[in-house]
């Protein structure tokens, strides 16, 4: 077999971080060297303590957590997204503590895998990007010191979800997203666009009850908690897998079907702050980022499959 794909994971956990991490925790392809933080769906140290307490139902305490950057980089958190997420982030469903988090910050960890590893590291965010800015300013050689960024956020030639233009994870820090998206990273982004035709249903929650562990029960009732959202708000009573299919896509289990080189702008100011833009300016300094807009069918079956086989 390969070897592992040493990642570090940085996100706002969230349900659909939730699942993703249980995805990447199933995944015997993937090392999780480090999980930082953010604040976004809840605080960052909220997050912290829902992924170290899913890490312990998954019975991979050892992985450290470093809780990242409360406030975005210009302002304040605005208090997360309890009608998505539950006022805990994950459903209001109650788990065991997990481990206390790490002294490092999340930025610092990052900087510190990202050295060790020499290049090997693959980074995937699933969360606003505060962490990857800060982790810019501590190392500007950043973009060079991983192997791949991938970036679960952005809304390009589909309407956003917080506002009509813009997506949660850029809208919650514009700032950083403009200066990690021109960072110079390898770059995949996987935005609305593809990961709304990627979903789960009530039917998946179901499977998760009944197959009984503590942790798949745990799962099941986030993801009815975030469908019953969906249906609030008028949607269909689906799940859009937005942060396991950055995940997927992260691992290379999942192909990009349709990826679009082009150069993102992020607008900060006006009704459409936080919309990410393709760049029309000819001679931009700027570097192309990849921008996933179709991936395999077999997404969600291949999410739905490692999650399953989780043996907890
Ligand atoms: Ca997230």
């Amino acid at each position: 077999m390969a070897t592992p794909l040493p990642l570090y994971l940085d996100c706002d956990t969230g349900i659909d971080d939730a699942i993703a991490l249980a995805y990447l925790v199933g995944h015997e392809g993937i090392e999780l060297a480090g999980i930082g933080t953010v604040s976004g769906n809840v605080s960052a140290a909220e997050a912290a303590r829902n992924t170290s307490a899913l890490l312990r139902a998954i019975g991979r305490a050892g992985i450290p957590v470093a809780i990242g950057e409360h406030d975005p980089l210009h302002g304040e958190y605005d208090g997360g997204a309890p009608h998505v997420h539950g006022t805990n982030g994950i459903g209001e469903v109650e788990l065991e503590p997990g481990a206390d988090a790490v002294a490092e910050t999340a930025p610092e960890m990052l900087v510190r895998l990202a050295r060790e590893l020499g290049g090997q590291l693959s980074v995937l965010a699933i969360g606003p990007l505060t962490n990857i800015a800060r982790a810019l300013e501590l190392e500007p050689e950043l973009p060079r010191l991983v192997s791949r960024l991938t970036v679960m956020g952005g809304a390009v030639w589909a309407p956003g979800n917080i506002t009509s233009f813009a997506e949660a994870n850029i809208a919650n820090d514009p700032e950083a997203a403009r200066i990690v998206l021109g960072a110079g990273f390898s770059l995949a982004l996987v935005p609305l666009d593809v990961t709304l035709q990627h979903r789960f249903d009530d039917d998946d929650a179901v499977r998760l009850e009944q197959r009984g562990t503590g942790l798949h029960v745990a799962l099941g009732r986030m993801l009815r908690r975030y469908i019953d959202f969906y249906e609030q708000v008028g949607l269909p009573r689906e799940s859009p897998l937005h942060d396991p299919l950055a995940a997927a896509i992260a691992s290379r289990e999942v192909a990009g079907t349709e990826v679009r080189k082009v150069v993102l702008e992020v607008v900060l100011d006006g009704e459409e702050r936080g919309r990410t833009v393709p760049s029309a300016a000819d001679g931009v300094e700027s570097p192309a980022v990849d921008v996933v807009v179709g991936a395999d069918a077999g997404a969600a079956e291949a999410i739905r499959r490692r999650i399953h086989s989780l043996a907890v």
